[in-house]
């Protein structure tokens, strides 16, 4: 038993400093990363749609995939204009959650330079995603009508984790048992982040999520730059070359 809390610990700890070396090559570009994590069919993608025609190329996006298989979500982004790479975990030992070497990995088949704000996709799980830090800045967990209100009370440490929460499928309500009192209750005993109720398919809700991606984004370039003039370096791109 020991052995094996050793070996996981020891994964983690090789995880926790390859998301740190991401997160800091993502600083040097002024890209806000965002890890979106959600149940399998919770609507992340379709949130990515919808989020793509409200925002780009305002704000330029670029997205990474993850899925056990296919590259389907990849084709349906990537119809939206948006640069977006796809990573099978099937390929890498069928891992039900990305990883930061894997991020690091697709980072070198997207454009970053034209990047400013990069999604990623986390493989469908509200489970194990939420223990890899893949060198995001921001989490969000996309919960959604469906799955039922009890879920913050069931996974308490994946919403826990989150810096926002979106709640999809907010036009399925009047068919189902769904209270948003109960969900919100159950939300607020773990985190004070914020709760955007939203749906996908109507584009109710959509804007308060805007705008929360729009500030954060803003917040983030500020701290960027902030750092580039205390250390007298300005942003870099993948290959290391400065930009500015
Ligand atoms: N009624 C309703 N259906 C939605 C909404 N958003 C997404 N869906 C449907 O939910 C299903 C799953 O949506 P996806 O966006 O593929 O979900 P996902 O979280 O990306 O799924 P995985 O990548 O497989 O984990 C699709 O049939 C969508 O059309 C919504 O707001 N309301
Ligand atoms: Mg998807």
């Amino acid at each position: 038993m020991t052995v094996r809390v050793e070996v996981v610990e020891r994964i983690l700890r090789a995880n926790d400093a390859l998301a740190a070396e991401v997160r800091a090559l993502l600083d040097g570009a002024g890209i806000t990363a965002i890890n979106l994590i959600g149940s399998p069919g919770s609507g992340k993608t379709s949130l990515l749609e919808r989020t793509a025609a409200l925002l780009h190329p305002r704000i330029r996006l670029g997205v990474i995939e993850g899925d056990i298989a296919t590259t389907r979500d990849a084709e349906r982004v990537a119809r939206c204009g948006i640069p977006a790479v796809q990573i099978e975990t099937r390929l890498v030992g069928n891992a039900c959650h990305l990883d930061a070497s894997m991020v690091r990995a697709a980072l070198g088949r997207l454009p970053l330079a034209e990047v400013q704000v990069l999604f990623i996709e986390n493989v469908g799980n509200l489970v194990c995603p939420a223990a890899y830090d893949v060198g995001e800045h921001l989490r969000v967990v996309v919960a959604s009508v469906p799955e039922g209100d009890d879920k913050v009370y069931k996974y308490p440490s994946t919403f826990a984790r989150a810096d926002a929460v979106v709640l999809n499928k907010v036009d399925l309500v009047p068919v189902t048992e769904f209270s948003l009192e109960a969900f919100t209750a159950g939300l607020r005993e773990v985190t004070a982040a914020p709760l955007f109720p939203i749906s996908a398919r109507t584009g109710e809700g959509l804007a308060g999520w805007i705008a929360w991606i729009e500030a954060r984004h803003a917040g983030q370039a500020g701290d960027a730059a902030r750092s580039a003039a205390t250390t007298g370096q300005g942003p870099t791109v993948a290959d290391g070359t400065r930009t500015g």
